[in-house]
């Protein structure tokens, strides 16, 4: 994809600083169709797109080797191509990227992608890879990205998506892991914009094992004893529509890119912000899918997707467990909240679980920041219910205290010992 396709970043200044995301309007339907006009995105249209969408055109040789990769490495990448058709005609991944740009400039997590159609037909044409690749079902941990490096935005610090406490049960006796991610670059991906680095399984003592946490040491430091050591990690630069697969035990991160030159600005030839989605996929036995009750995705012939209701629910729930990567206002943060409560039939009970969890948590990490108001005494009445309530069904992991409530840091890595993808 050319870079002059973009907007250059003093446009991109001005366009952002211009409009303010609605939280009061995140219910409407028409509100997110609106916002994405003249993008090609849709929310249950039934367009003939998505009829025949289901299926990825990587074959039988791109499987057997995608498979061998993850087993023996950890990760393995696509070429574009492999996910998404090279002349597709729906130009889904330029519809979905123009969609996020537009998301980010109204002031909207890039995750909102997930709102409308167009995702989901990425994501059916990922699970119908992944199933074929590991055998694993969308388990609906779904992102998105918009990196912009001339903002000083990086992607996730380090981390394992994944900490079981026997890492080793995680995986099939072929080796296969039950926890595995997809990960499609819309833009190109590259160490100026910000690209996936990994260390590779081979040179990861707790890849398999699993990590001490009592240790002294963090997963990190174990991988990287030496100097030497350091020339084991791997970047992933990715061209757009190119995919990662990746498992749940491997170290991974976004970097942070380069701001651009002046020269670049004034010419217009600076990169383009990175941005990409990414979804799980696991073995039912070892994770439940997020949402209940879901059209299963990426099964040819088939050509339902989840309604909106759904995707709403999911993105917001997503937006609370996630909010240390992704930090909103107290108002969004509230709205999130709102359509949580409204969807708790769509949720795993697990998933809604530690939603209410991380939300209780985000609420205390505001009320540190004095985050106040009357909308923060509102927030703080809600988390403290979650807490009572946790505390009288017998929780066992989670602080019964506000005091004891300790804000992760945002740079957390693979120390975390649960959801490390989380914080
Ligand atoms: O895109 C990124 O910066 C991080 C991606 C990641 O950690 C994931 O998809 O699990």
């Amino acid at each position: 994809m050319s870079h002059t396709f973009w907007a250059g970043t003093a446009d991109r200044e001005a366009r952002m600083s211009s409009t303010m995301a609605d939280p009061g309007r995140i219910e409407e339907e028409g509100y997110w169709l609106d916002l994405a006009q003249g993008q090609g995105l849709g929310i249950n249209r039934p367009h003939v797109e998505v009829e025949s969408a289901f299926s990825s055109p990587a074959d039988d040789t791109d499987v057997a080797v995608a498979q061998k990769r993850i087993v023996a490495e950890g990760y393995c990448q696509l070429a574009p191509g492999k996910v998404v058709p090279l002349n597709d005609p729906h130009h889904l991944v330029e519809n979905l990227r123009r969609g996020i740009e537009s998301l980010k400039c109204e002031g909207w997590p890039a995750s909102f992608i997930f709102l409308y159609d167009e995702a989901w037909v990425l994501a059916g044409r990922m699970a119908n890879l992944m199933r074929r690749v590991s055998g694993n079902e969308i388990s609906f941990d779904a992102l998105a990205w918009h990196v912009d490096q001339d903002r000083g935005e990086g992607g996730f610090s380090p981390h394992r998506d994944r900490q079981p406490d026997d890492a080793t049960s995680t995986f099939r006796a072929d080796g296969m892991a039950k926890y595995t991610t997809a990960w499609v670059a819309l833009t190109d991906a590259n160490p100026d914009n910000s690209c996936l680095y990994v260390i590779p399984k081979a040179h990861d003592p707790g890849y398999e094992a699993g990590d001490d946490e009592e240790g002294e040491e963090d997963p990190m430091s174990l991988a990287l004893p030496t100097k030497e050591s350091y020339q084991h990690i791997r970047a992933l630069p990715t061209a757009t529509g190119g995919a990662l697969l990746f498992t749940h035990r491997i170290i991974h991160w976004g970097s942070r890119g380069r701001k651009s030159t002046e020269e670049e600005a004034r010419a217009g030839t600076s990169a383009p912000p990175r941005c990409s989605i990414s979804i799980g996929f696991s073995d039912p036995s070892y994770e439940r899918p997020y949402l209940v009750g879901q059209p299963k995705l990426g099964v040819e012939g088939t050509n339902k997707l989840p309604d909106f209701r759904s995707r709403l629910a999911l993105v917001c729930a997503q937006m609370i467990s996630y909010f240390e990567r992704f930090p909103v206002d107290s108002v969004m943060l509230r709205a999130f909240y709102r359509v949580f409560c409204a969807s708790k039939d769509l949720y795993d009970d697990r998933y809604a679980e530690s939603t209410r969890k991380e939300y209780a948590r985000a609420v205390q990490e505001r009320e540190g920041e004095n985050e106040g108001g009357s909308e923060g005494e509102d927030m703080l009445d809600e988390a403290l219910e979650i807490m009572l309530e946790n505390e009288a069904g017998g929780g066992v992991d989670f602080e019964d205290d506000f005091d004891d409530l300790e804000a992760d840091g945002a740079g957390a890595g693979p120390s975390q010992p649960k959801k490390a993808r989380h914080s």
